[in-house]
């Protein structure tokens, strides 16, 4: 591939940063409130547009509700847009209602399941309203002890539930669906896996989708080759990156383990069709979270370049030859290729920051923001 050819494919790359990545976080032992936190999504907002200023290509937000809920919705898309921004996937929240307590949707009690499928309904209306093209499902939902509920009748329900928010999808949106093998459910969780997510999606409609959370493998799972079968299926509905050493972990996408992550833009770079929805989940407990995303996008930027940099022929020729160390040498290659600064090219080309994480730090951005959101409120 030229290096235009590569500088513009970086420069199209259409990533999504979560408002919730922005505010106050911490794990279950502390949350530390940090300075210059934003207090409310509009504050959210303006810390992902700071993101997209120095890298060029987190032109979305994902929004979570009702974490995000405002009065006005017309009014927060109008100051989504006017900061040049678009709203991404819309995020339901099943999981913090003491109703909640054993599950939503797939819960016993039917009035808990029409209370939650309420609250969906309600995000299809609030997407409507902001224009976007997506509802990102993620269900605390499971069981923490053999026997407490009936695993296949906790699955109609949650399928009848779900079936009834997919029938009041308006065209434009899409359904996406994420999976998780434990946690909070420590014995069986809902939707575990990508299998049970695919088969509630056929059991759905076409437009009902898997979305790959990183942090969600038991530890082995070989995530390329999901995001590959996901793929080959039509299921693949997007991501959410982040990257983990042990567990959920939501750190800085890239830092723990670049190889997996450079090993899935090569699947999703031989994947036919337009590329998922790329969205960020991380929770960051004591790293600035401004730097934390700008350092994200860059590594999924320098992560898709080194892909595409991928000697297709080559690979295909030691495949076809049976030549075991040939194919593996060519991701080498590609996966060892400095491709800092194609990608700071790329960057200066769509007017962002060639060295976005500098230019953070030069800009008293931080700083500023302290000062401006000094108030005691808190936000995320
Ligand atoms: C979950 C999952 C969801 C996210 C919540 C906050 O672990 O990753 O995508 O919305 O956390
Ligand atoms: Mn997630
Ligand atoms: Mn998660």
């Amino acid at each position: 591939m030229s290096t235009e050819a590569l500088e513009r494919a970086v420069g199209e790359l259409a990533i999504e940063t979560p408002s919730w990545g922005y505010g106050d976080s911490g794990t279950r032992f502390a949350t530390f409130p940090q300075p210059g936190r934003p207090r409310d999504v509009y504050e959210r907002v303006e810390d992902a547009a700071e993101v997209h200023r120095l890298t060029g290509t987190a032109g979305a937000v994902a929004l979570h509700f009702p974490w995000d809920a405002v009065d006005d919705y017309g009014a927060l898309r109008a100051h989504i847009e006017g900061l040049g921004l678009r709203v991404g996937a819309v995020n339901a929240n099943l999981f913090q209602d003491p109703d909640y307590k054993l599950g939503s949707v797939a819960h016993p009690d039917a009035g808990v399941r029409a209370r939650a499928v309420e609250h969906l309904l309600e995000c299809v209306r609030i997407a409507t309203a902001l224009g976007s093209g997506a509802q990102s499902l993620w269900l605390a939902d499971g069981t923490n002890y053999p026997g407490q509920d009936d695993l296949r009748a906790r699955r109609e329900r949650l399928v009848a539930a779900l079936a009834e928010v997919y029938a009041a999808l308006p065209a434009e949106q899409e359904l996406l669906v994420e999976y998780k093998p434990f946690e909070p459910a420590f014995y069986a969780t809902d939707i575990p896996d990508w299998g049970a997510a695919v088969g509630i999606c056929r059991a759905l409609g076409e437009r009902a989708r898997v979305l790959v959370d990183l942090g969600h493998h038991l530890h082995g799972a070989n995530v390329e080759q999901i995001v590959a079968f996901l793929a080959a299926d039509d299921r693949l509905g997007g991501f959410h990156f982040n990257n983990r050493k042990y567990a959920d972990d939501d750190l800085v996408v890239g830092s723990v383990n670049p190889f997996e992550l450079f090993l899935i833009f090569c699947e999703l770079v031989a994947a036919p069709g337009p590329m998922p929805r790329l969205t960020i989940d991380q929770s960051h407990n004591v790293e600035a979270k401004v730097e934390a995303m700008v350092i994200s996008v860059v590594n999924l930027q320098e992560a898709y370049a080194k892909a595409l940099l991928v000697d297709r022929e080559r690979l295909r020729a030691a495949q076809d030859a049976g030549d075991v160390l040939g194919g593996h040498e060519a991701l080498l290659d590609a996966f060892r290729t400095d491709v800092r600064p194609q990608c700071a090219r790329a960057r200066a080309g769509l007017g962002a920051a060639r060295d976005p994480v500098g230019a953070l730090r030069a800009s008293g951005y931080a700083e500023r923001k302290a000062a401006e959101r000094s108030s005691s409120e808190t936000g995320g």
